[in-house]
């Protein structure tokens, strides 16, 4: 090994029974994981959203450079500001910018341009991804690997506030760069997702489409 500064990797060991035992009911759980749509003004503890914003930054990511960056929105002005631009590149999309092919995939889903939820759920992430600025956050030492690093970063936020037991929504709209300015966060930050959070509206519904999912067999092959 080599000579770095290093200490002790620490484990709990288990036995195989256990070990099963956890993934098993933590895929239980994790399939329980529904996109929710619809979401009512009912608060939400803000100590949830530091606990999975704490839990995504444990991420693994490039040379630990830790580029991600979530803005957290919940004063009622700004998430206007956000739902009012959202919706307008929203209807850009579904009135012409996205392909035939793109609204027939989008179908089952039922979605469109209204995007109510953007002021009504408690609490948005927004999700920039540093494209620059190293553990220091200089603003210029290059990072690496960002996409897939923010990207690992945002399922384990997404996993953590599910087992909260939180509806979540990752909502892309496109173009998204006036997250940037709502968010008042600079230049070399993209902005990738927001992560709507808080509990579903009573009666609230999901596309029976969402229920489909490819099985193991389909999604694995073993060499
Ligand atoms: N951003 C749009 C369209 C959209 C695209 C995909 I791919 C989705 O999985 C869902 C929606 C919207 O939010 O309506």
């Amino acid at each position: 090994m080599k000579s770095l500064d290093s200490v002790p990797y620490s484990l709990d060991r288990l036995d195989d029974g256990t070990s099963i035992a956890r993934a098993q009911s933590l895929r239980d759980r994790l399939k329980q994981r529904r996109t929710c749509r619809y979401f009512s003004d009912e608060p939400v503890p803000r100590e949830i959203i530091e606990a999975a914003i704490e839990a995504a930054g444990t991420a693994p990511n490039g040379a630990n450079h830790q580029p991600w960056h979530f803005a957290v929105v919940s004063s009622p002005e700004r998430k206007r500001a956000i739902r009012e631009a959202a919706e307008e590149e929203e209807r850009n999309f579904y009135a012409g910018k996205a392909s035939e092919e793109w609204l027939n995939a989008l179908a089952p889903l039922g979605t469109d341009e209204d995007k109510p939820f953007l002021e009504t759920a408690p609490w948005l992430i927004v999700v920039f991804a540093q494209r620059k600025g190293g553990i220091e956050e200089d603003g210029k030492t290059q990072n690496y690997y960002v996409n897939e690093s923010v990207g690992i970063a945002c399922g384990m936020l997404i996993a953590t506030l599910h087992e909260a037991g939180l509806a979540t929504l990752t909502h892309t709209p496109s173009p998204m760069g006036f997250l940037r300015d709502i968010c008042e966060r600079p230049e070399h930050e993209k902005p990738l997702m927001v992560v709507v959070v808080g509990h579903p509206e009573e009666g609230a519904t999901v596309p029976a489409h969402a229920l489909k999912k490819k099985p193991l067999e389909q999604i694995s092959s073993w060499l």
